[in-house]
């Protein structure tokens, strides 16, 4: 079960050639993602030698292997984590009962919107960050990059997998249809607004796998608790891959915050102004970059109160984090749980029944766990002798999901007018200044070895090898 069959044209280890309709469906599929990766994966990319890791097993120890790939040949493949023997559902109204390793016919259309919805967001996020490209770092981030951008096409086919293998025709057409929405296209958009968002220089997409990246950690957990069997596999091994992307994001700003601090203690200075001038991110602009993408994220959650969160629960086809460790009877009649409310001008947390507040939970879960990334950065900034602090915005500012949509609100959460929003936002969110400055750093460094002037090296290589190892090689 655990090796993976390379051998075929589409590598898997699902038995894919014992399900001849199955295989003809995705063969048929193949060359229209191949088609969508050349014209909307990364730009100019085609040909380049990178040091790519592909999945060899799904077994945790050893799954992965790292070698030089052509871009457009990398092996998209469809890989479910092992099954578990007399796995259970584990929540919601069928608690106890076998998980279903189909899909029950009730739940068809619900559990179908969820796979689409997660399916969406990955090649979404490739077309966001396809000209990151042209101005890497250097050669460490751009086969970063490149790492980040296959897996996503991957996790693509692990949800087109479900809706070929699942669903029909309807899934067919879901499959179809994931090539046809675009980022950013403003006739067929991307499902979630965050996904359609231009991630144009390397401060944004830092953020954007330290802040969505883990958006989707922490929903591919919630599914990996599905009692849809086939959902729950692909999610828990979408998961490992997971974790390498927020790696990116987190080490990334660490590297970012390391060298702006170093800019400022070399030449002494403290003004922001001064930073940019000799070529660094200033702290300030840093924490625009922040509240953006961090407030974008926790859109992504949802609603605050959300009828059909409760409905996915109580059908057990999406859980909630590490459902089974959470000490309740996993049904939730009754529960209640604090979710945040608009009362005149203040904020107020007040009981709602916990079946309602699932997608709360889950943007309360995502806050903590985005809050130690930021601790870190800020001890950084702190061991430099540095008089500044990077802050989460509070959970209502710059919001457009949920009762904060309706209001504006400060990073610090307070209830603001119009015209002290209008007044203000430049302060709290990039200005077109901010990203034309930003924008003028970036420049391709392809020299081994060598890195952006506003961006510390890392720590080490990848798999092993040294900083000024050949990690894209061009031709
Ligand atoms: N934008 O009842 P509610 C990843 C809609 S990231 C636009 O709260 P629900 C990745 C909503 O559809 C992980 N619309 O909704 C990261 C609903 O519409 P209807 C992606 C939104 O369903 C980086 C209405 O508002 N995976 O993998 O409980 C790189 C009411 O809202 C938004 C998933 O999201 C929004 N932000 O919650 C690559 C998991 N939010 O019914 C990849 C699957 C809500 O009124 N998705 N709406 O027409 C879900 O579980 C749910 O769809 C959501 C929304 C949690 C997203
Ligand atoms: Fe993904
Ligand atoms: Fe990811």
């Amino acid at each position: 079960m655990a090796t993976i069959d390379y051998d075929q044209k589409i590598p898997n280890n699902v038995n894919l050639s014992g399900d001849a309709r199955l295989q003809r469906a995705l063969e048929a599929w193949q060359p229209k993602f191949l088609d969508w990766w050349k014209e909307l994966g990364p730009a100019d990319s085609g040909g380049y030698d990178c040091y790519l890791r592909t999945a060899v097993s799904v077994e945790p120890s050893g799954w992965a292997h790292f070698d030089y790939v052509k871009m457009p040949d990398y092996r998209w493949g469809i890989f479910l984590a092992p099954a578990e023997e007399g796995r259970l559902i584990n929540f919601g109204a069928h608690k106890g009962a076998p998980a279903w390793q189909d899909v029950p016919g009730e739940y068809r259309s619900e559990l179908r919107r969820l796979i689409v919805t997660q399916g969406d967001t990955e090649p979404a996020s490739v077309e966001q960050q396809r000209h990151l490209g042209k101005t890497a770092p250097s050669l460490y981030d751009l086969r970063n990059l490149y790492q980040v951008n296959v897996e996503e096409g991957r996790h693509l086919w692990a949800m087109v997998y479900l809706l070929q293998a699942h669903f029909g025709r309807d899934g067919r057409e879901e499959a179809e249809a994931m090539l046809e929405r675009h980022s950013g296209d403003p006739d067929k958009p991307r499902i979630l607004q965050a996904f359609n968002e231009p991630i144009d220089d390397w401060l944004s997409f830092h953020f954007f796998t330290y802040f969505q990246d883990r958006d989707g950690k922490f929903q591919l957990a919630a599914l990996a608790e599905s009692g849809f069997d086939p959902l729950s596999r692909t999610c828990r091994f979408m998961l490992t891959e997971e974790a390498h992307h927020l790696f990116v994001g987190e080490s990334g700003i660490t590297r970012i915050v390391q060298r702006s601090c170093e800019i400022m203690k070399e030449n002494n200075l403290s003004d922001p102004a001064d930073v940019r001038k000799h070529g660094g991110i200033d702290l300030p602009t840093l924490q625009k970059w922040l509240n953006f993408h961090f407030s974008i994220c926790l859109d992504l959650f949802g609603q605050e109160l959300s009828t059909n969160a409760a409905t996915y629960y109580t059908m057990g086809i999406k859980g909630r984090y590490e459902e089974t460790k959470i000490d309740d009877d996993h049904v939730l009649d009754g529960a209640s749980y604090k979710v945040p409310e608009i009362q005149g001008s203040k904020i107020v947390d007040v009981d709602e029944p916990a079946l309602n507040a699932i997608n709360q939970r889950l943007r309360d879960e995502y806050y903590t766990d985005s809050q130690r990334g930021v601790d870190n950065w800020n001890k950084m900034i702190a061991q430099h002798g540095i008089g500044f602090e990077l802050v989460l915005p509070n959970r209502a500012f710059h919001r457009n999901i949920g009762p904060f949509a309706k209001v504006k609100a400060s990073p610090d959460g307070k209830i603001i007018t119009e015209a002290e929003w209008d007044q203000s936002q430049g302060g709290w969110l990039p200005t077109p200044e901010d990203r034309a400055f930003v924008e003028s750093l970036m420049h391709a460094v392809t020299e081994p070895g060598k890195f952006a002037n506003y961006i510390a090296p890392p720590a080490r290589g990848i798999n092993r090898q040294p900083l000024d190892f050949e990690y894209v090689k061009f031709h």
